[in-house]
């Protein structure tokens, strides 16, 4: 964050009243436009400034940060969050993942960031969240497993955290194939992975992880107000995400090491229970154009089995699926 706009909070804070737009481009030597731009632009991090014609700005609420201390106290023991590195912003947490990874960081470096600029989704979409409510963190892994195996890793995740916030906090989560997190038939987490390596042996992986935790309704993007939700909006009840965060490590860590030692199918046996497409009527896009069939599970690759008219079943590997 620029000097300028730590000097606007510091001013706001210093203040119980309101502060005249004037007032603050006299103390900043700056116009009143620009005033007012970097108040827009702290809104859009989670400060909520209350600005009144006449009157001025009133800070009202802080965007709560994580605390890392609280974090590490927890994963102490554990490889993931050993090496921690925590933003106030970042482009991508993913982005930053994949550098750190091909510069050499160890497996279970952990990125977090209470805002990201530019979040990133599969196939190139966004992930948008504002700052201070969701988790927005990526994890390095290097596992031993061939790269036909890796897709699996979106399973391992998805499941691990999926169980760790539905213990931590009592909300269901199921899991749409293959990297959503959804509740209440709307959307509150996805998952990214990027991975390097060659046919036989993967270099790294990153795993990219975004939860709307305590975003209230009307901070959601518009467009995904039909979709999308938040723990805190299912559940009425606000959660220490800090804590959460640990735990969705551990659980991760837990099951990635399960998956390396044992195979993947604690994993897809976790995954069956949560299944939400099971036995719904799907269309999967593929490079030939939609697959509309009904849902008969995952099979023990991970790949998702459609029923298709005439008895015939088709694997997915990999796909974007939209409910029919
Ligand atoms: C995902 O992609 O769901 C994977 C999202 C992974 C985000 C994390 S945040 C930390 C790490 N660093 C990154 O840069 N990324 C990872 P996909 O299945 O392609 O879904 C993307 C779609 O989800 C968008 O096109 C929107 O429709 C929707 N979406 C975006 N933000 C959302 C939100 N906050 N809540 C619910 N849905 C959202």
């Amino acid at each position: 964050m620029s000097q300028r706009k730590r000097t606007v909070i510091d001013i706001l804070r210093a203040s119980p009243g309101f502060v005249s737009g004037e007032a603050m481009s006299g103390t900043l030597g700056i116009s009143r436009n620009a005033v007012h731009k970097h108040v827009k632009s702290l809104r859009s991090r989670g400060y909520r400034i209350l600005g009144v014609s006449h009157r001025g700005y009133r800070l009202e609420e802080e965007p709560c940060r994580l605390v890392v201390p609280v974090i590490t106290s927890l994963t102490r023991q554990s490889i993931f969050g050993r090496a921690f590195r925590y933003y106030d912003e970042i482009e991508s947490t993913n982005l930053e993942a994949k550098t750190l990874a091909g510069e050499g960081a160890p497996e279970g470096t952990v990125i977090i960031a209470e805002s990201q600029s530019a979040g990133r989704g599969r196939l190139g979409r966004r992930w948008t969240s504002p700052a201070g409510k969701g988790l927005l963190f990526s994890v390095i892994l290097r596992p031993d497993l061939p790269m036909s195996d890796a897709h699996l890793l979106t399973l391992v995740a998805a499941t691990a955290v999926a169980q760790a916030i539905e213990s931590h906090t009592g909300v269901p989560i199921r899991i749409k194939w293959p990297n959503d997190l959804y509740t209440d038939h709307r959307k509150v987490g996805g998952i990214l992975l990027e991975i390097s390596g060659e046919q036989d042996d993967i270099d790294w992986v990153v795993v990219g992880i975004g939860l709307n935790v305590n975003t209230e309704y009307n901070e959601l993007p518009v467009p995904l107000r039909r979709t999308a939700a938040s723990l805190k909006i299912v559940s009425g009840k606000p959660v220490d995400r800090s804590e959460l965060l640990a735990r969705m490590l551990l659980a991760l860590e837990s099951m990635y090491l399960t998956a390396l030692r044992t195979g993947f199918d604690q994993a897809l046996s976790a995954f069956r229970e949560r299944d939400y497409l099971n036995r719904k009527t799907v269309s999967v896009q593929t490079r030939e154009g939609p697959v509309v069939g009904e849902v008969m599970g995952i099979d023990n690759r991970g790949a998702l089995l459609l029923q298709l008219p005439h008895r015939h079943v088709r694997r997915f590997y990999a796909g974007d699926v939209t409910l029919h």
